[in-house]
């Protein structure tokens, strides 16, 4: 065996022999992985699992409490407020505040950017507290997407909206939660892909993805049939193409389900320009940063149709873009149809 593979052989041994390690203690294991933080960035992730924890006790018990269910308010969005949609903004924006290593908050619940008053704080969260509510009724999975990113205004100074207008390749950590038949935290900090289950006997996230790779080539395709008059030739092309290949439609309508499952079996998700969104549907800052992060780090793509979403300026905090991510080869092929067009 040569040296190479040995090493080999001992990261991998040192991988599998993490599956079963607590978040809390990956997070401590890998603190030399988050560049000039003391444990800062650490805090930050046990914010989000905490809270993650909290709103999962209350999607479990919604139904039987009564918060599932619209709350007769609408968000920033024009979309129908569910009850669940306040709990989790709430939950999320108290624990990362009075963890008080953030100093800006950017929701798809707020209008604006939420000053948390943690002037000292060197980082900012942009998340979508409970993405695929309209769900939440019907018990189909729903998700939480959150970014992380350093500041750029001065510590000690209110934060500014520059702090959290970054392209989503200055992201320091990026992920989701998944409440499903489980709850999955996963996540990246640039050093791959990790995903951790919850054990509600111990009340503790255990690793039970290590270092996790997108198939180069599935063949599952993840998109909404209802806009499929919308598409332009070159979508409709590939589809046609992908019918031809026996690929499989699967679509949740709940992106973090669609994606998480992808992310496992391999396969493209997509949401381009329709005449309804002709920006498209998604939310680039806390939903598509996020996952292009997580998909990039498991050897996916993600694509607005033109370019890669982790380079794309933003211009507003509720920006929306057109989304095309999932296997590496499999969104090569839709770019070779539509490369050639201007609406995407
Ligand atoms: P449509 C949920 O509202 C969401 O933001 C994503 O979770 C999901 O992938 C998408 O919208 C579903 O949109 O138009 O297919 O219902």
């Amino acid at each position: 065996m040569t040296t190479t593979e040995k090493e080999a052989k001992g990261d991998m041994k040192n991988l599998v022999a993490s599956i079963g390690t607590t978040l809390d203690r990956f997070i401590s294991q890998r603190q030399q992985e988050f560049p000039y933080a003391k444990g800062e960035l650490s805090q930050i992730l046990r914010d989000i699992s905490l809270a993650a924890k909290v709103v999962n006790k209350a999607i479990m018990g919604s139904g039987l409490i009564g918060i599932e269910g619209p709350a007769g308010e609408r968000n920033v969005q024009g979309e129908d407020q569910q009850k669940l949609d306040i709990v989790a903004n709430v939950r999320f924006i108290r624990a990362l505040t009075r963890g008080e290593e953030v100093c800006a908050i950017i929701s798809e619940e707020d209008e604006e950017m939420i000053d948390t008053g943690n002037h000292d704080a060197k980082y900012i969260v942009a998340m979508y507290p409970l993405d695929g509510s309209s769900n939440i009724d019907a018990n189909i999975p729903i998700g939480t997407i959150f970014s992380i990113y350093r500041r750029k205004s001065p510590i000690g100074t209110p934060p500014t909206v520059e702090d959290v207008m970054q392209k989503g390749a200055n992201q320091v950590a990026g992920g989701y939660i998944l409440y499903g038949s489980s709850m999955i935290l996963t996540y990246t900090t640039g050093f791959g892909v990790n995903s951790f289950t919850y054990d509600h006997t111990i009340g503790e996230f255990i690793l039970s993805h290590a270092n996790m790779k997108v198939k180069e080539l599935g063949n599952i395709v993840s998109y909404n049939e209802g806009n499929y008059n919308d598409f332009s030739e070159g979508t409709k092309a590939y589809l046609t193409y992908c019918r031809n290949q026996k690929y499989t439609a699967r679509y949740v309508g709940s992106l973090v389900a669609d994606f998480h499952r992808n992310l496992l079996k391999g396969g493209i998700f997509f949401y381009p320009a329709t005449s309804k969104a002709p920006n498209g549907k998604l939310r680039l800052l806390y939903e598509c940063n996020s996952l292009a992060f997580v998909i990039e780090q498991a050897g996916g793509k993600a694509t607005n149709g033109k370019g890669r979403i982790l380079e794309l300026e933003p211009h507003n905090i509720h920006q929306r873009s057109p989304l095309i991510i999932g296997s590496p080869t499999m969104v090569d092929d839709v770019m070779d149809f539509i490369k050639n067009e201007h609406f995407q």
